[in-house]
């Protein structure tokens, strides 16, 4: 079992995002069914499917999934030889699957640097949260104006201080650990809305034209490096120091591009749907490839963790 921990703000698209990476396990587990198995408990199941019933409904989810105290859990399983570095078959499991088992649980980066900053007792919770090697910050497209630079009072430079101090946080929990391999960080970052990322705001970017889904590594890893240095800094130079006098290293971030197809606006904004021929019924219009290689490097990296044994 590994755990990963999804940082984000609040209403930065969490929830969202979470149906939309269960969505894609879903797909997934119907399109690709002998390559690509996923399971979850039962409690988790059952959050998970009414904020995937709102989104295939069109609808943005009205409801949380309660995952900050309780951890989300799910087991995905590849074919063997399905995914290149998933290679560790000591799991013994039988008919030809890799499995990887994966706590999720989520945090608001306030919560974390506020408890620090009031020397609060960390609860059970909060410090299980803690010591997730991988890490998935979410950062919110929509709070990225043309402009960067909007005093260290803007929503950007707070939620910059914000992550960079629950990522020291993170860093510091691992500088315990014994074994050399605990004390990695692994980084997936989540731009959330990227569909309201204005072209002023690419263009800055120097962003690579077409969709995310189209670009290739390099790109979206140098444009990565782009969007942190220009606004996000205090995140960057957590980032770019890899390896530090704790011992801790942090992996280079990989990235990933959250887009959903929106119509409306305000309150009534909905979500594009298009019809799964030849499956039937209807899905969200959005980065599904994205949500693809997200739920493969989760798997990848996973394989590679020092096991810690279940909540
Ligand atoms: N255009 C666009 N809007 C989005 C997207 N994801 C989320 N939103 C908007 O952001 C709002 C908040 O999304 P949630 O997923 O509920 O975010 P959250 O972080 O769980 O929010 P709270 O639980 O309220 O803190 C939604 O109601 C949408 O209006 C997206 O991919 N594109
Ligand atoms: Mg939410």
């Amino acid at each position: 079992m590994s755990s990963a921990l999804v940082l984000g703000d609040r209403g930065s698209g969490l929830t969202t995002f979470v149906g939309l990476l269960y969505t894609a396990q879903v797909r997934l587990g119907i399109d690709a069914a002998d390559e690509f198995r996923f399971h979850a408990e039962r409690e988790a199941i059952r959050q998970l499917e009414a904020i995937y019933g709102e989104i295939g409904a069109g609808r943005f989810p009205s409801r949380d999934a309660d995952w900050e105290d309780r951890p989300l859990s799910f087991v995905f399983g590849y074919r063997q030889g399905k995914i290149r570095g998933l290679g560790r078959h000591d799991g013994a499991e039988g008919n030809g699957f890799d499995t990887v088992e994966l706590q999720f649980s989520s945090l608001l980066t306030g919560t974390v640097v506020e408890a620090r900053d009031h020397n609060a007792v960390f609860d059970a919770a909060l410090r299980r949260s803690l010591r997730s090697q991988i890490v998935i910050p979410l950062l919110d497209a929509s709070t990225l104006s043309p402009e960067p630079n909007g005093g260290p009072e803007s929503p950007v430079a707070r939620q910059d201080r914000t992550l960079a101090g629950t990522l020291d946080l993170l860093g510091k929990f691992r500088a315990t650990e014994p074994d050399r391999h605990a004390r990695r960080l692994y980084p997936l970052f989540v731009v959330t809305k990227t569909d309201t990322l204005q072209l002023e705001t690419l263009r800055r970017l120097d962003a690579p034209s077409g969709l995310p889904e189209e670009w290739n590594p390099e790109a979206r890893r140098a444009l990565g490096v782009r969007l942190l240095r220009t606004y996000f800094p205090e995140t960057a130079a957590f980032l770019e120091a890899r390896r530090r006098a704790s011992g801790v290293t942090v992996a280079p971030p990989d990235w990933y591009f959250s887009r959903l197809s929106t119509e409306g606006s305000g309150r009534e904004l909905r979500i594009q749907r298009r019809s799964r021929v030849p499956v039937g019924g209807w899905e969200p219009v959005y980065s599904f490839e994205e949500y693809r290689a997200l739920i493969e490097s989760l798997g990848r990296i996973s394989h590679r963790l020092p096991l810690i044994p279940a909540a």
